[in-house]
């Protein structure tokens, strides 16, 4: 029974106990769902979520029981979630730097003076934010997001999601991409464990940058949407629904952009994960 839809995912009940999240090969750019498919982007997202879970569950345990057989949907464990969504940002880009630039502060934190686009933080930053229903999330204070879940469980999830973006960022950069900042959610099981939900650290959840192109003080290309950006915006696409077709090198470039990261970081051929997702899950 389908309980919910994001924009290129979407979520059904098994049972009472399971869910099941589908990956669809759509993509989304400046929160726009574009009509032109690229094949293959759920499955490479829902490879990367699987092979994070599997690598992170010393640190925190996931709902993912099982990854479907077709690479591109995962069984997982139904929780009661966290009203929250636990933003962590090494870099200082997107809405954390509007605000920064607006007031020398992101969510209720002050930072030093004098940062520049992209730079990297002195020291990761918990940027809690609130589900929106459309457009953007809002982001909330530490404070705000503690009434929301619970001191304890607050505290915990905090936790987790520090450990969890030191353990992906320090192995991307040594696969080549920065993981600048990523969105995490959690859930409490039945015996009130705190569990890492959704998916994990993916280009969609995350901004991915090609480290080897990174220089501070501007905005930096996406690892994985920076050709379908800029050729939607050569149209003179006014950012509004809906986006343009995308030309087949647009697709094809893309697609092998999102192979490359699946590639990079899992250390396993997308062609091998297509045959046998499981080698991914061994953690
Ligand atoms: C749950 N979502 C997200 C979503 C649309 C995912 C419900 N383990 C869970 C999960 C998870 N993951 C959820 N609820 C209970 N237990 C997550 C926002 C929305 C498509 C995919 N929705």
């Amino acid at each position: 029974m389908h309980i919910g839809s994001g924009k290129v995912r979407e979520v059904y009940a098994l049972d009472g106990e399971r869910l099941l999240l589908v990956a669809s090969d759509r993509i989304s750019t400046y929160d726009v769902v574009l009509p032109t498919e690229i094949p293959d982007k759920g499955r490479v997202l829902t490879g990367l979520s699987a092979y994070w879970f599997a690598r992170t569950r010393a640190i925190v345990p996931n709902h993912l029981i099982e990854l479907r057989p077709d690479g591109r949907a995962i069984a997982c464990r139904r929780l009661e979630m966290l009203p929250v969504e636990f933003v962590v940002r090494g870099y200082l880009a997107g809405s954390a730097w509007n605000d920064y630039r607006a007031s020398g502060a992101v969510c209720g934190h002050r930072l030093p003076a004098g940062l520049r686009e992209s730079e990297r933080l002195p020291r990761p930053l918990v940027t809690p934010a609130t589900k929106a229903v459309s457009g953007h999330d809002l982001n909330i204070t530490e404070s705000e997001a503690e009434q929301l879940c619970g001191a304890d469980a607050y505290a915990e999830a905090r936790e987790a999601t520090l450990a969890l973006y030191r353990a992906a960022t320090d192995h991307a950069e040594r696969c080549g991409i920065i993981v600048a900042d990523t969105k995490l959610e959690f859930g409490l099981d039945h015996d009130g464990v705190l569990t890492l939900a959704d998916e994990a650290v993916t280009p969609d959840s995350s901004r991915f940058w090609p480290a080897a192109e990174f220089v501070a003080g501007r905005p930096q290309p996406s690892f994985d949407k920076q050709y379908v950006r800029d050729w939607c915006l050569s149209t003179g696409w006014d950012r509004t629904a809906p986006g343009p077709e995308l030309p087949a090198e647009v697709v094809a470039g893309t697609r092998a952009r999102y192979v490359e990261a699946f590639e990079r970081l899992t250390g396993v051929g997308f062609e091998r994960y297509r045959e046998s997702p499981e080698v991914v899950a061994c953690g």
